[in-house]
């Protein structure tokens, strides 16, 4: 018996089903992955134990020394990672990280520009419901109709009408790569600043297989728990200039104490993703994201601008009848877990869409290759053209388990 089955059988129990559900069902969730166990166990440590409100050196709280290392650690292997001059690694969130530059450089009242959600942008890029849409005027830029893509000419007059403070380069569900060039020639012109938000992108940019917005943006926020394999959280990169200004805005601004567990594990994440490993890691993922991409033109489906260039598709399920709702709902029966999402211009709501979402991250942890991901295009064919076979779908979920066999995953986790 563990401490935690003795102690509280039922949340014992939620994490022994969660970890049976991940093992034994294909997780295709664009933004997730599952962490190498160091990660988990510097999480699971008694760093969370820790207040320390400040930075490294600086802190309201005594006792920090040890904190401070691994703080410290995070820091200089982020701003190794990614080449930037400095590095907050406190935030607790992706939209903590967009926030706090927000509140490190402009006013309620300003202008932020982002892409649209239902392009494929992001909430805290200033949707009506998020705080971003709430305290600052928002302009938005989209995809253009033909291509899919985001074009420099359209961000220029989006962002020529509407003079932002801000302009947000980076999404949450686009399968291209951004010119970071074109945004910081637009955001000169305009004289704004650039962010970007390399939230899905960062383990691709940290390996470079991926242009890095680092040298063109004056900020750039990513999460640390998609593509780069970390610990859920947060992080902003920025120039020096702009240093004291952040790390003021995240604390005190924003937040209190940090997270230092997860800090810690976010410095692990870190170590690991500079291993040369970590980069055939990521080359796979785009390997697997391409193979998906083919598998499902070939079958017949119409991915949103054509293909990939990265990590995920998106798949426009219109011509199949069947909704985005319908379709993850689906497809979660039959084993394979994704998300439903808008497509640009999309006729249906954010709650029902036309969309399927789908990336390769989390497989290709597991190990599957481009193999996997042909029988995998195979299953999400068949449950897609025939959603009222209920013996199809139980038939494939019991493939995906055998499948899911071959690919062990926290083993040492599962009771027996
Ligand atoms: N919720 C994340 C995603 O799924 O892309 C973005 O924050």
């Amino acid at each position: 018996m563990s401490a935690l089955s003795d102690t509280d059988p039922e949340i014992y129990e939620s994490i022994q089903s969660e970890t049976k559900r991940q093992s034994s069902t294909l997780e295709m969730i664009a933004s997730e992955n599952f962490v190498d166990e160091a990660v988990l166990e510097a999480q699971g440590s008694v760093l969370t134990n820790k207040y320390a409100e400040g930075y490294p050196g600086k802190r309201y709280y005594g006792g920090c020394e040890h904190v401070d290392v691994a703080e410290t650690f995070a820091i200089e292997r982020a701003k190794e990672l990614f080449g930037a001059e400095h590095a907050n690694v406190q935030p607790h969130s992706g939209s903590q990280a967009n926030t706090a530059v927000y509140v490190a450089t402009i006013k309620p009242g300003d202008t932020i520009m982002g892409m649209d959600l239902s392009h494929g942008g992001h909430l805290t890029h200033g949707h009506p419901i998020s705080i971003s849409g709430r305290y600052f005027n928002v302009a938005s830029y989209g995809v253009n109709r033909e291509t899919e893509r985001v074009d420099e000419a359209e961000v220029l007059k989006v962002a020529k009408e509407a003079k932002p403070n801000i302009i947000i380069a980076g999404w949450s569900a686009y399968p291209r790569i951004l010119d970071f060039a074109a945004f910081r020639r637009i955001a000169d012109e305009v004289g704004a600043l650039l962010m970007t938000d390399m939230a899905h992108f960062a383990g691709l940019v940290a390996t470079g297989l991926h242009p890095s917005p680092v040298p063109y943006s004056d900020f750039v926020t990513t999460t640390t728990h998609k593509t780069l394999r970390g610990p859920r959280g947060g992080m902003v990169l920025c120039k020096e200039e702009h240093a004291k200004a952040l790390n003021t805005a995240v604390f005190p601004g924003i937040q209190g104490g940090p997270l230092m567990h997860v800090i810690a594990a976010k410095a692990v994440a870190f170590k690991l993703a500079l291993q040369p490993e970590f980069k055939e890691y990521q080359s796979q993922i785009l390997k697997n994201a391409k193979a998906l991409a083919v598998g499902l033109t070939d079958a017949g489906f119409r991915l949103v601008s054509g293909g990939t260039d990265v990590h995920l598709v998106l798949i426009d399920l219109t011509e199949k009848g069947v909704s985005g709702k319908k379709g993850e709902r689906l497809l979660e029966e039959a084993g394979i877990t994704t998300n439903k999402n808008t497509i640009p211009f999309d006729k249906k709501s954010p709650m029902i869409t036309s969309g399927i979402r789908i990336g390769t991250p989390a497989l290709t942890s597991r190990g599957m290759k481009e193999a996997e991901m042909q029988k995998i295009t195979g299953w999400i064919s068949d449950v897609i053209s025939d959603p009222e076979n209920d013996s199809k779908r139980a038939g494939i979920r019991k493939e995906v388990e055998t499948l899911c066999e071959g690919f062990p995953l926290y083993e040492s986790r599962l009771d027996r």
